[in-house]
């Protein structure tokens, strides 16, 4: 993996293993475009809390903007075109997103990413996110590109089995880990969020999660 090292990030990339990329604040050059493009997401596709396949509720509130957008409920976990909740066609990923995007997975190796997905997780304090895959997008060649915006995070990054030793990788406001090749199916996740104010978005975390879900547009 080629690393560029003239990434716009104040720091040089670190690796967390081969195909996993951490930049710390990559994220901050963007941030003035990034928030209010996505008050207008959040306005068009509201956050809303999702049901699991099991019958839980996941305690991360979400939304997508993007061709393609995620969703759960009790039939499974997919991506469609459209919003379930509206019926509308999910809001276009704004310019910044993309930039923001294509620049970190540059920055980490994977250059010429192009995203036809963001899924965007709220986390209000106490909400988690369990160790799981990134497996429902049918393109695997492309990368994961996941922003940090708001109070901080510990993320959780596992191995090829749920059941193997997760390292703890401390995230704040502006960081971005970004993985694929070798590690495009590790396991991931996010522990409870504790009880935090950050100056930009209150008592809240944000994660922008890039993906290639299709194989054609
Ligand atoms: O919030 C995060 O940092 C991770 C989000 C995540 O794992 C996902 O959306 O699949």
């Amino acid at each position: 993996m080629n690393l560029d090292l003239f990434s716009t990030g104040s720091e040089p990339p670190v690796e967390l293993e081969p195909g996993a990329v951490f930049l710390r604040g990559h994220a901050l050059p963007y941030v003035d475009a990034l928030l209010p493009a996505l008050e207008s997401v959040m306005q068009a596709a509201p956050l809303r809390h999702m049901e699991t396949p099991g019958g839980f509720r996941m305690s991360a509130a979400l939304t997508n903007c993007g061709t393609w957008g995620w969703t759960s409920d009790r039939h499974g976990y997919r991506y469609t075109r459209h919003d379930p909740q509206t019926g509308l066609p999910w809001p276009a990923m704004p310019p910044s997103f993309l930039r923001l995007a294509q620049d970190a997975a540059g920055a980490a190796g994977y250059p010429g990413f192009l995203p036809d997905a963001c899924l965007v997780n709220r986390y209000a304090p106490k909400a988690r996110m369990s160790l799981h895959q990134d497996k429902n997008e049918q393109d695997m060649s492309a990368p994961i590109v996941s922003v940090s915006l708001g109070i901080d995070a510990m993320f959780l990054w596992g191995g090829g089995q749920r059941s193997d030793p997760a390292r703890r990788v401390p995230l704040q406001h502006g960081d971005v880990v970004v993985w694929g090749g070798p590690a495009r199916l590790r396991y991931h996740g996010v522990l409870p969020v504790a009880q935090n104010h950050h100056p930009r978005l209150g008592a809240a975390r944000v994660n922008l999660t890039f993906r290639r879900a299709a194989t054609t547009t």
